[in-house]
């Protein structure tokens, strides 16, 4: 926007709303209508998203934990002594917590976000949990190049770390991207821990993204409410309804907002048409079959050099080297 002097404003949280405005009028403008996912966080969203991990339909959460817990001791021989451990959207610190006490001798945690807040959280539970260990935080969008500027010990080698299966929310050319742009972060000698949800039967995965108690409903809709407030959008919030989509193709679970009606939608001076039935696609969460998933991480130059996962096969946790 412009401020009084005329001048284009640089207020980060004014060029934030611009960028939103503008992915969701390209976004609703396609012959198929989408939002892109990273918008269902803002303090809300984030809010929701901690209850989704704590749903009892919401394995991945739980199931990663428990790897890390039990393969602990495997992880840590593998990874050896002295790793610096870099540590993509850290949330809440929790997992970071539970590795950094497996891994043997860590050199430093290295927590990485665009968003100042939330790294402090991260860092504020390593200091109180791994008292001593340097905790350096890196305010940084890793979804862009950037670099560590010196903030990892010098000799010790650098650990990615990326659990959550995040990894799924990307399409596979944005994945192999970002794993080939954490390899040039990492570099040299670098390697990486990488949580994978896999794939699974379609009621266990239908119930994780669509639970009894409507906190994913909540979550996906809250999208919508955000326009509202941020993009002076006018969405009925009544008249859309969540719906999670296994898309057997492309082996992922897909959110959509289906219009209950035929309406239009005003957002940022333009009118949206919904014909009754159709749907925003406002996220998709990839599941892997462990031979995709490691012909996806060569794609981007590294190598799978271990894979744990859970006694019911739900998830995967991958040691990646090169
Ligand atoms: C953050 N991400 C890995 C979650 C997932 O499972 O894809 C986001 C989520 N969407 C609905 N529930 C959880």
């Amino acid at each position: 926007g412009r401020g009084v002097s005329g001048a284009i404003s640089r207020d980060p949280a004014e060029l934030q709303r611009a960028a939103l405005v503008a992915d969701a009028v390209a976004g609703l403008s396609a012959p198929r209508k989408t939002l892109p996912c990273k918008w269902l966080y803002d303090a809300e969203g984030a809010r929701l998203f901690e209850a989704i991990t704590r749903l009892p339909e919401y394995y991945p959460t739980r199931t990663e934990m428990r790897i890390l817990e039990e393969s602990g001791p495997d992880i840590a021989r593998a990874v050896g002594p002295g790793a610096a451990v870099v540590e993509f959207g850290p949330g809440d610190g929790a997992k970071a917590v539970q590795l950094l006490r497996a891994l043997r001798a860590p050199a430093a945690y290295l927590p990485v976000d665009i968003a100042p807040e939330w790294l402090e959280a991260a860092a504020a539970r390593v200091r109180a949990a791994c008292p001593g260990l340097p905790v350096r935080p890196v305010v940084a969008d890793f979804t862009r190049p950037f670099d560590l500027a010196g903030r990892a010990e010098g000799s010790a080698t650098h650990l990615g770390f990326f659990p959550g299966s995040t990894i799924g929310n990307f399409e596979a050319e944005e994945a192999v991207a970002f794993l080939r742009r954490a390899r040039a972060t990492l570099r040299p000698g670098g390697r990486m821990l990488l949580g994978a949800d896999l794939v699974k039967s379609i009621p266990v995965l239908q119930a994780a993204y669509d639970d009894a108690a409507g906190v994913t409903a909540a979550f996906d809709l809250n999208l919508l409410s955000r326009l509202n407030r941020e993009a002076g959008a006018d969405f009925d919030l009544g008249a859309f309804r969540h719906e999670a989509r296994w898309n057997a193709a492309e082996e992922r679970i897909e959110m959509h907002l289906v219009s209950q009606t035929a309406q239009s939608v005003r957002l940022a001076g333009r009118v949206f048409r919904f014909a009754g039935g159709e749907s925003i696609h406002t996220e998709s969460s990839h599941k892997y079959r462990p031979e995709r998933l490691r012909e996806l991480v060569r794609a981007a130059g590294w190598r799978a050099e271990a894979m744990w996962t859970d006694a019911e096969g739900l998830f995967s946790v991958w040691l990646l080297e090169g």
